[in-house]
């Protein structure tokens, strides 16, 4: 196939997604998902469509009720007649979190439902990292309309604030008796959250996690106008789940009202261009190294350790830069 005609059925393939078709939107989210040169083209196209859904991250440590909680949102959504789209994004591999199947299986109530669309992504093979990856599979899913769109990732190191990077409004998940709240204060998610949930209300030491997340949100409290509500919930239930999106809601609300989301979007926007370049950056230094004539000349001298490793880093540096 030449290039002409794969632009070609790209430009097709973007405008069944904009009209909505899932076999479609599948199709281009796992374009973007495998990146290159068909990834950009595909963005290219959906690129003036995007930024009009509201997107809601949902994280957490592995088994605090996510995936279930966002069952319940997904209900409870449906209700005010709005479209949803999830991303489940496994930071590793699809056999790491082990819920993957799980939640296709839970989330299954609503896959006769055409206004929504759930996905998992695996983040391998994407040449960006997971805030540029993210950001494509949210434009592919905005063009194709839907008004929110919920990512779901495990709290686990460096995803977490990916994903406040991403996401309009990210909310924490945390459950009694895991320890949850001593490590979410000590990590510094606190910071990262809108909206905090304390899940599995029905199990015993439930309430005492919600007053220590209370009490932690006190100290933790910067000058920001918007200060973070945390509720109790069992999702297994829905209980609690409307005060959830009600406080979700009011999050976006105050985001408008206040001119932040502009500014958030501005800043995410800056983010992932640095991300990007840095890719671009990257892949065209370890062109030049693996080209650059002195590298093998400074290993045999590293050998004979006649040069430090530090020096000999310098050196090929301002041979390839020619500083
Ligand atoms: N008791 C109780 N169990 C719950 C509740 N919500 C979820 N669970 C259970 O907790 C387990 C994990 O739920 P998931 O929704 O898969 O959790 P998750 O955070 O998405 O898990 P990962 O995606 O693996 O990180 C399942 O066995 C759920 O049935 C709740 O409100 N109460
Ligand atoms: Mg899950």
């Amino acid at each position: 196939m030449n290039i002409e005609s794969l632009t070609f059925s790209l430009a097709d393939l973007c405008r069944e997604v904009a009209q909505g078709q899932r076999r479609s939107i599948a199709r281009a989210l796992s374009i973007v998902e495998d990146g290159g040169a068909a990834a950009a083209e595909v963005v290219r196209l959906l690129f003036p469509a995007s930024g009009t859904a509201h997107v809601i991250g949902i994280t957490g440590s592995p088994g605090v009720g996510k995936s279930t909680l966002v069952d319940a949102l997904i209900s409870r959504i449906r209700e005010d007649n709005l479209s949803v789209a999830v991303l489940a994004i496994d930071p590793t591999s699809p056999f790491s979190g082990g819920a993957l199947l799980g939640d296709r299986v839970r989330m299954q109530s609503h896959t006769l439902d055409k206004s929504v669309f759930i996905r998992s992504m695996a983040n391998r093979g994407h040449t960006g990292g997971t805030a540029a990856a993210t950001g494509d599979a949210i434009r592919v899913l905005e063009a194709a309309g839907f008004d929110l769109i919920i990512i779901e990732t495990v709290g686990v190191g460096q995803s977490e604030l990916a994903i406040a990077q991403t996401a309009d409004t990210t909310v924490i998940v945390l459950m009694p008796g895991s320890g949850d709240d001593i490590q979410a204060i000590k990590s510094g998610i606190m910071e990262i959250g809108d909206v905090f949930v304390v899940n599995k209300g029905d199990l015993p030491g439930a309430n005492k996690t919600y007053s220590e997340i209370l009490a932690a949100m006190e100290l933790t409290r910067t000058s920001s106008a918007w200060a973070p509500p945390v509720s109790l919930a069992t999702a297994e239930t829905e209980e609690g789940v409307e005060q959830v999106w009600e406080n979700i809601l009011s999050h976006r609300r105050f985001l408008e009202r206040s001119g932040e989301l502009a500014v958030r979007r501005t800043q995410k926007m800056q983010a992932e261009l640095e991300e990007l370049v840095g890719d671009l950056a990257r892949s065209c230094l370890q062109d030049s190294f693996r080209r650059c004539a002195r590298v093998q000349e400074l290993l045999d001298s590293l050998a004979r350790k006649t040069i430090d490793p530090h020096a000999a880093a310098s050196e090929i540096f301002r041979a390839i830069f020619s500083t």
